[in-house]
């Protein structure tokens, strides 16, 4: 479980590709209007951003065309969205903007730069193309599965508030629960509602299970720090360490969570969701030490 938009279902859909064999083409065929679903609301998000962003002067805003208008993907709207990505304008505005709660901020480098190839009639949607597909999910997904002789069950849950309250019938059973939050909040007052949701839910007295914190978006953390935005990291008021320092604001971050979580066992990983790799080390190290499996 965690905040909205922070990566929960990505991190899902690696367990599914690395353990559960997910991805042949006709699975993968079928996620096809959900990309291009993703890749309007893309263009919607980016569109706003245009519209509102301070960081964006008005002779700036006039330079870049009207958005398209949803419907099929055309060659049209490929070149908008290509065009105003990579304007510099556009640039400046993405790394002063916390990423919302659709999450789709974190997809543009990914989604924009090949947006041709959702025009190709036989194109099928890969891995990645999947990884970096929003889905705002209401509901559950669960998907079982079987490693090194144990049995495994792995629950998804949506962030948002009115899907939080359904969390606690879905995790009272389970062994291990993985606490997803993005690394590069901006907004002070969105990392204070986080950690009271988490402090909360994680202090429930019907939960057992060790606790993974998984600070992800790593790799959108550091493009900002590294890109000097660091000045929009308000919620680092009491940060005594350097700008550059990336270590340290990770470390400094995790330590407000690790101190609401304080009444339990905590493993902490800082993970890029999107970089199945980097998961299917850190899901096996995971699954090798922490977790209470059942034996089939
Ligand atoms: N760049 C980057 N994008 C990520 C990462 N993890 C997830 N995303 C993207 O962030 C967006 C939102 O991710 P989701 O997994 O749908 O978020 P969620 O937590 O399930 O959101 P809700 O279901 O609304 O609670 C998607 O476009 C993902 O591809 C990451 O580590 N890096
Ligand atoms: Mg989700």
């Amino acid at each position: 479980m965690g905040a909205p938009g922070s990566g929960c279902t990505t991190l899902f859909k690696a367990f599914q590709i690395i353990y559960s064999g997910w991805g042949e083409d006709a699975q993968r065929q079928e996620y096809r209007p959900l990309v291009e679903q993703h890749f309007w609301r893309c263009v919607e998000d980016l569109a706003r951003l245009v519209e509102t962003s301070p960081e964006i002067g008005a002779s700036e805003r006039e330079a870049i065309s009207p958005p398209p208008s949803p419907g099929p993907i055309t060659k049209e709207a490929v070149d908008w969205a290509e065009q105003t990505w990579h304007s510099d304008a556009v640039c400046r505005a993405v790394s002063w903007t916390p990423d919302g709660h659709s999450g789709t901020i974190s997809s543009y480098p990914y989604t924009f730069p090949c947006a041709e190839r959702l025009l190709n009639q036989s194109y099928t949607p890969t891995l990645q193309d999947i990884l970096f597909t929003s889905t705002r999910l209401t509901g559950i997904l669960t998907e079982d599965f079987t490693w090194d002789g144990y049995k495994y069950t792995v629950i998804d849950v949506g962030g948002q508030k009115s899907e939080r309250r359904k969390w606690i019938d879905h995790f009272d059973d389970a062994s291990l629960l993985y606490v997803v939050n993005m690394l590069c909040v901006f907004d002070p007052d969105e990392l204070e509602e986080s950690l009271k949701v988490f402090e909360s839910f994680v202090g429930n007295e019907r939960l057992f299970g060790g606790v993974v914190l998984m600070m992800n978006k790593v790799d959108l953390f550091e493009r900002v720090c590294v890109g000097g935005s660091f000045r929009s990291y308000g919620h680092l008021g009491d940060y005594g360490g350097e700008e550059k320092d990336l270590e340290g604001i990770k470390r400094y971050v995790a330590e407000k969570f690790l101190k609401v979580l304080k009444e339990r066992n905590v493993v902490i990983h800082y993970t890029t969701a999107t970089d199945l790799d980097m998961m299917s080390h850190i899901l096996k190290h995971i699954l090798q030490y922490h977790s209470a499996p059942v034996l089939v």
